[in-house]
């Protein structure tokens, strides 16, 4: 989930213990001095260099490539029946080498009866019939190596589909299946009414707990009532889920994507009450006793163990949204990679982000970068649950947001489509189709948007699929798709398209697969640092403000670069004097120096 608006969460700093408070009350009067020599001259926000370590071991795949989400639904539809499906994907295989993308991650394609699209799962072990069959996940594991594209899946451990075999069977109280899932039978006051074990709410709003007429008790679901939670307690389900993890291993998969994983274990003591009233998803105090508990890493570190005894590298990147600092570190530690959200629900003005927009991307940028040894960080800007780039930053930042996603420190995250500038549909006015927004009645909590279909050319249907039937999503007429779309951009020099297969192309370099990085900084609304090493370096700026803006940047120490890649393609090639540059709004440029 990260439908979640902004953030009250701390900012934990970058040295934890006690014994550096000398160093830094010093360091602190040192700084206040010379900041307030500095702030006086320039009007540049100065912010520390987070100290990570350049790991000096050889990288893994997953550290040198972007990973780009595919959401199957709404990728490409190879038979016409509205749906994207697994021989949509294979059909589109070259295009990841097109891209400079090098892992794909598959959004569920599980057989489920998709009442949160596939976050339902009935099966983990069968695909959907709605996305193809089993002979397709291997043609397109097998078509993908060929092609030398990583395929990650995503892992649904929290919950199942209510029309889950194991469900069935648990509701019947069948011996094995009993204790699959946390039931509980609440009270039963004297007139028959059933009361639920606590308060506890669900994700997707309304009571958590839903009465079974069968079993006749309580079942808990963190998000919908048809994805009741398993029971992570018992041995069986924990094994089960491990041979879940082996029969995909078995196929060749190269990694997964957990999903909610922060919400796999609950408080036992069922009477504890969570504080009531909360809709702040990041507030700590919320899912206190439902989210983050400290058994998780027994969990993911029995995954890892599976995942290790397979050949070469697998990847195990954990959902984790809104969760603290010190949660995060944890599952670095028990053998994942925590999925860092953070940028996803900044927007301008949005609760979480009382400054500017590149304050806060600052600030969340160093918090994803706070790591510890050899940690590798990651960033993500987008995803099925939030609206996309061009419609929550603006068209005029979608350039500039994937410069910065593109060329920050660690592993790229990219959602279909934002490589296109691609804006969301404008399904105002529709029946929403997300299961969430129906069950809550409420148009606003659709994801429909953000799911839109890929835009591949400008035919009908924008290439989603072929013929004139009706795609699942229709393609609106705000996402400008005769324009927006693969082939088109394919043609234009400085198109979205363009200049993201440069910048994955400039992520190649040395310089950029490290860790490293220099003076993050922020100039009025111009967010800038440097990359690269040694003779090699680059000053990346990005004005996500709302007006243009002319900088004086020499005090990094250089006087002049020459621009190597541009939102504005006519800037390219030309040479910047560091003293004396503007940026128009929503303009980015990177800047060999
Ligand atoms: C899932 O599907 C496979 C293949 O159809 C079947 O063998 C297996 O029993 C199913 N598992 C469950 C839990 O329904
Ligand atoms: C049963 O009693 C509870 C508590 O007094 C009350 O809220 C509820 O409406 C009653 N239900 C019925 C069906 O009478
Ligand atoms: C699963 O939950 C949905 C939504 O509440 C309900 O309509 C459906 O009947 C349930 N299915 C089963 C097998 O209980
Ligand atoms: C979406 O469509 C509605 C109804 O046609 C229109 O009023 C609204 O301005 C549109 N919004 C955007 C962002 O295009
Ligand atoms: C949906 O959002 C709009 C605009 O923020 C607001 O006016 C409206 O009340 C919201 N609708 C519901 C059902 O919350
Ligand atoms: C695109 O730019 C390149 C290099 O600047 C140039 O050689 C080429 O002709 C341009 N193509 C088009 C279609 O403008
Ligand atoms: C792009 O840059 C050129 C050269 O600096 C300038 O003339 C032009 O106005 C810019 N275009 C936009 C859309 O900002
Ligand atoms: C980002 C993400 O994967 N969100 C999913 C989290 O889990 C819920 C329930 O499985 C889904 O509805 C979200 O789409
Ligand atoms: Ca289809
Ligand atoms: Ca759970």
């Amino acid at each position: 989930m990260g439908l979640e608006e902004g953030s009250t969460k701390k900012h934990t700093g970058f040295c934890e213990s006690g014994k550096c408070s000398v160093v830094i009350f010093v360091l602190v009067a040192i700084g206040i001095a010379v900041v307030a020599c500095v702030t006086f001259l320039f009007p540049a926000v100065r912010t520390t260099v987070p100290p990570t370590e350049t790991p000096t071991t050889t990288l893994t795949w997953w550290q040198t490539t972007i990973i780009y989400q595919v959401y199957p639904r709404s990728f490409r539809d190879s038979n016409g029946d509205g749906v994207g499906d697994l021989k949509g994907v294979i059909e589109k295989l070259s295009y990841f080498n097109d891209l400079g993308v090098g892992a794909v991650w598959l959004s569920p394609f599980f057989t489920s009866p998709m009442r949160d699209f596939g976050y339902d799962v009935s099966n983990y072990t069968e695909v959907d019939k709605i996305f193809g069959n089993m002979a397709d996940f291997d043609e397109l594991i097998r078509t993908a190596h060929e092609k030398d594209i990583k395929i990650i899946i995503d892992f649904v451990p929290n919950h199942t589909s209510n029309e889950s075999t194991w469900f069935k069977d648990s509701r019947n109280s069948m011996d094995q299946y009993k204790d699959f899932y946390i039931w509980n039978a609440g009270k039963t006051l004297p007139n028959g009414t059933h009361v639920a074990p606590n308060k506890w709410i669900s994700v997707f709003e309304g009571s958590s707990w839903t009465w079974d007429d069968v079993r006749k008790e309580y079942y808990y679901h963190a998000f919908l009532d048809s994805q009741p939670d398993l029971n992570y307690r018992n041995p069986a389900v924990r094994a089960a889920m491990k041979d879940v993890l082996r029969f995909w291993l078995n196929k060749g998969v190269d990694g997964f994507r957990i999903d909610a994983i922060p919400h796999l274990f609950e408080h036992v003591d069922l009477s504890l009450e969570e504080r009531p009233g909360m809709s702040d998803a990041f507030d700590p105090d919320r899912y206190k006793y439902t989210k983050n508990q400290p058994e998780i890493f027994d969990v993911v570190r029995e995954w890892r163990e599976v995942l290790n005894q397979y050949e070469g590298e697998r990847f195990l990147v954990a959902e984790t949204v809104g969760i603290p600092q010190e949660e995060r570190q944890k599952y670095y530690e028990a053998g994942s990679v925590p999925f860092f959200f953070d940028l996803i629900p900044v927007a301008r003005g949005s609760r979480g982000c009382p400054n500017t927009l590149a304050q806060c991307y600052l600030t969340r940028i160093i918090d994803g970068m706070n790591l510890k040894g050899a940690q590798w960080p990651n960033f993500v800007i987008g995803n099925h649950d939030n609206r996309r780039i061009a419609d929550r930053i603006g068209q005029e930042y979608a350039d500039a947001m994937n410069m910065m996603l593109l060329t920050l420190p660690g592993t790229p995250t990219s959602y279909y489509g934002e490589e296109l500038g691609m804006r969301g549909g404008n399904y105002t006015g529709f029946q929403p189709k997300d299961p969430f927004a129906i069950t809550s009645n409420n148009p606003n909590n659709s994801r429909d948007s953000e799911r839109n279909p890929m835009q591949w050319s400008n035919t009908v249907n924008a290439g989603f699929m072929d013929g004139t039937g009706e795609p699942w999503l229709k393609i609106t007429a705000n996402t400008e798709y005769p324009r927006v779309n693969v082939e088109e951009e394919g043609k234009v020099n400085g198109s979205s398209l363009q200049l993201y297969k440069e910048l994955a192309q400039l992520r190649a370099r040395p310089g950029f697969r490290s860790t490293h990085i220099e003076h993050p900084e922020i100039f009025g609304e111009v967010l800038t640092y440097i990359r690269g090493v040694d003779v090699d370096k680059y000053l990346v700026a990005l004005n996500l403000g709302l007006v243009g803006f002319r900088l004086d940047i020499t005090q990094i120490g250089y006087s002049q670069g020459t621009v190597v890649f541009a939102t504005n393609f006519s800037r390219k090639n030309t040479i910047i004097q560091l003293a004396s540059f503007h940026l128009q709004r929503g303009e980015g440029l990177v800047i060999k120096l």
